[in-house]
């Protein structure tokens, strides 16, 4: 055996070195870029904001009124260009000898397909009294964050989330609720007798007619509730899900909105239309200001208007949600996927070097 000989195989050795290390790397790269969460966010505020203001146009989305009848056309149009599914769940309310009203919420679905169900959720009626204000109390408010501003970022990821439908392991459900806001404070009722969340208890009391029980199941309720005031701060709201809370609340930390999702907040328990959720064993979370003693003082009076709405709210608000959604929810190969390609891309290694060497002797 000459010198040469012997240089040239420690070469060639070499040589197959570097062919295992590279497969072995790529199948690294590839395992660690699959599982990476950072992605470029779609949500823009300044849709969901104009969708404020289109709410707003309307009138006052009250059951029983013209703009109310008009709004929800309007949603039932917005949600059918994103959704694949879409269902008016149409109900009546009528107390005692009181008129009977006509309400409906209104559902749009993308991934029917899919086995796990998430529902975001928001209450698309404006209260029909403004009785925390000084003046003309029994007048009704323009509902810009409390009913619109949950609608308006609703509409928003409706858009951002079908544009990646193809990598969520999941249904997303876009649940307009309707007659939520009409109950009893300070005195006074929205409409007469109502209690609040009358639309969400409709709609779980026939849930059965929109999945299938035995196939699907429902991961959890996200309830968005006035999420667009100026100085947005979340509560933790006492009956929703830990688990949700803390991955919510990290997912918006992360973005870098700790004065929105603050690290201590404040903790409050609140009538909302999470609740009928939860009733029915779902996991919530009602992402929601402490409007009683909180920076934001509009609730229920007739300021609660578009001056009183900042975009950057509706932004933190949306970006969460997608952020939450697309690293939570994101389709991937099951695990032994990874194991066999980095286990076969060994195997490939070892063989071709098996029949290099055999071939040398
Ligand atoms: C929350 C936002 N609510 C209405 N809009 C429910 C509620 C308000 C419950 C005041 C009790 C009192
Ligand atoms: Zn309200």
């Amino acid at each position: 055996m000459g010198k040469d000989f012997l240089r040239s195989r420690r070469i060639n050795r070499n040589i197959a070195l570097m062919i295992v290390l590279i497969i072995s790397f790529n199948s690294t790269q590839t395992l660690v870029f699959v599982t990476s969460d950072t992605i470029t966010l779609d949500f823009d505020e300044n849709n969901a904001y104009n969708h404020i203001s289109t709410q707003l146009d309307f009138g006052f989305r009250v059951p029983g009124t013209t703009a109310h009848n008009n709004c929800a056309d309007w949603i039932t149009e917005q949600i059918q260009i994103h959704a694949e599914e879409v269902v008016n769940h149409k109900f009546s309310i009528q107390i005692g000898s009181n008129p009977k009203y006509y309400c409906q919420n209104i559902l749009g679905k993308i991934n029917p397909e899919k086995k796990k169900i998430v529902i975001l959720g928001a209450h698309w009626d404006s209260r029909n009294v403004a009785e925390k204000d000084s003046f003309n109390q029994s007048q009704p408010i323009p509902g810009a964050n409390d009913g619109g501003s949950g609608v308006g970022v609703l509409i928003e990821l409706a858009r951002v989330l079908s544009l990646y439908k193809d990598n969520l392991d999941c249904q997303i459900w876009f649940l307009f609720i309707d007659a939520e806001d009409q109950g009893y404070s300070y005195g006074m009722y929205g409409l007469e007798f109502w209690d609040w969340s009358e639309g969400s208890r409709f709609f779980v009391d026939d849930i059965d007619d929109f999945y299938d029980s035995n196939s699907e199941t429902i991961d959890s309720f996200i309830l968005l509730d006035m999420v667009g005031g100026t100085d947005l701060q979340f509560i933790r709201e006492a009956n929703s899900d830990t688990r949700l809370h803390n991955r919510i609340f990290s997912e918006g930390q992360k973005l870098g909105y700790s004065s929105a999702f603050p690290e201590n907040p404040t903790i409050m328990s609140i009538i909302d239309d999470h609740i009928a959720f939860k009733d029915a064993g779902i996991p919530v979370i009602d992402l929601i200001i402490d409007f009683v003693n909180g920076e934001w003082e509009y609730h229920h009076t007739h300021s609660d208007n578009l001056d009183n709405i900042d975009p950057e709210s509706l932004k933190i608000t949306g970006q969460t949600i997608e952020s939450y959604i697309r690293n939570y929810y994101a389709s991937s190969f099951p695990i032994w996927v990874y194991f066999a390609t980095i286990l076969g891309s060994g195997a490939l290694a070892i063989t071709v070097l098996f029949y290099f060497f055999k071939k040398r002797k």
